[in-house]
């Protein structure tokens, strides 16, 4: 089946809710990803982060098709016995005492949500429903109800109200703002150390720490969205370990999790936080089931066994210095941590996309003028220069 007839069926029954680069794919390997008519692509946005440990990794294939011939669901009415094994992996590796497993990663912003609340009402002793939540600007933390009522961008919310009430947004990176938006009722600040749909916007040189500091001195907890700048895709584990001193009261994290197989997010924090949570607060049907965790730890050890962070901080530098030594037409700006790099432009970057793709490499717009650029972790010195042609003869003229 050709590209054409797919897209014609996918446009005749899909909910037109995305607006893709016309390519079909249908193989993945590492960086690369092959079209239905067999052309061959570098994938230079790894599906928003979700894919730092390649398409298809092999051990990740492996411990699925293991799992399958024994145990795929059991619900949370029964135990299992990875589930056990994926919460110790994590919590070595991150230094959080207690998980709380779901899938999408809108689904563990939720339960951050809720866990935090909670917390405020049973611990910070906030009058009944009104506990307060500061977020940042030009945020974005996935597309259910709650979190688009707290959107600064219109068209992710218009037509969808009424709204969840108890969010204020204060402007990225403003730690006045911060510090004026917090009252007695505020029980945290949540917010991305790095924005990812917003183009790779830094919040400015030390804001986390100073951020911390002031949230601490309010009993106000910190807690990050790291969905898409976590597990490697900055150079560091977490983008906040970029600052000395940080350390958020809870995490969220998604997306690479479970090195695009499956969905897998989990919100981590520390017993005095995650105790509020008792049987029958919270759950779903699908987290923390054995072949989720049995793919997030594998997921895991990957990143670790292959140095995919250390790998991400050399070859982002390395990508970074290049595109700088460019002499890109009509650039705003170029910016970037590890393998993750925004490059804007003073126009529409659509068709910069388009002409990519001709060239053999995936990547997408955000935001209209900004290119992002997220490949696999995976990505060695070779592929690098091999899309460094390609992005020299697009970007300089
Ligand atoms: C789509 C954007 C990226 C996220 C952060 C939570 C979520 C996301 C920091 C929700 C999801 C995805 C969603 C995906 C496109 C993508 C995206 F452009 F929409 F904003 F990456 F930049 N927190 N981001 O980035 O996670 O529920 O999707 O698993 O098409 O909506 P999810």
């Amino acid at each position: 089946m050709d590209s054409k007839y797919l897209i014609e069926l996918e446009e005749k029954y899909g909910a037109h809710n995305y607006h893709p680069l016309d390519v079909v794919i249908e193989k993945g390997k590492g960086v690369w990803v092959w079209d239905v008519e067999g052309n061959k692509y570098m994938d230079f946005l790894a599906a928003y982060s979700a894919l730092n440990q390649g398409h298809c990794h092999p051990r990740l294939v492996k411990v699925i098709k293991e799992q399958l011939d024994k145990l795929t669901l059991t619900s949370r009415a029964f135990r299992n016995n990875q589930l056990p094994l994926f919460y110790e992996e994590i919590s070595k590796l991150t230094g959080y005492e207690a998980i709380l497993p779901m899938n999408s990663g809108a689904e563990a912003v939720e339960t951050a949500i809720k866990v935090i609340r909670k917390w405020g009402y049973e611990k910070k002793k906030v009058k009944n429903d009104k506990a307060k939540i500061i977020i940042s600007s030009n945020n974005f933390h996935g597309r259910t109800i709650t979190i688009i009522s707290f959107s600064s961008d219109d068209s992710y919310k218009n037509g969808f109200g009424p709204l969840t009430p108890g969010f204020e947004i204060i402007p990225y990176g403003d730690l006045q703002a911060l510090e004026n938006a917090i009252d007695d009722n505020t029980v945290a600040f949540l917010t991305e150390p790095i924005q990812g749909e917003s183009g790779i916007i830094f919040p400015g040189e030390g804001f986390l720490k100073k951020a911390q500091d002031l949230c601490r001195r309010n009993n106000v907890l910190m807690i990050l969205d790291e969905i898409q700048s976590g597990l490697g895709r900055t150079g560091k584990l977490f983008a906040y370990q970029h600052e000395e001193g940080v350390k958020p009261d809870g995490l969220i994290v998604g997306k690479s999790l479970s090195g695009g197989m499956y969905p897998v997010s989990a919100f981590l924090t520390n017993w005095n936080i995650m105790d509020v949570i008792k049987p029958g607060d919270h759950g779903s049907t699908f987290g923390g089931n054995p072949l989720a965790a049995i793919i997030a730890k594998e997921a895991l050890r990957i990143i670790v066994d292959e140095r995919l962070i250390e790998n991400s901080a050399a070859m982002g530098e390395f990508l970074l210095q290049e595109l700088k030594n460019m002499n890109i037409k009509n650039l705003k700006e170029l910016r970037g941590k590890g393998l993750w790099i925004g490059i804007e432009l003073n126009e529409n970057v659509r068709r910069h996309a388009e002409s990519l793709k001709k060239l053999g490499i995936l990547c997408k717009e955000t935001h209209e003028n900004t290119l992002r650029i997220a490949p696999p972790l995976v990505i060695n010195k070779e592929e690098i220069n091999w899309a460094l042609e390609r992005f020299k003869k697009v970007l300089e003229d």
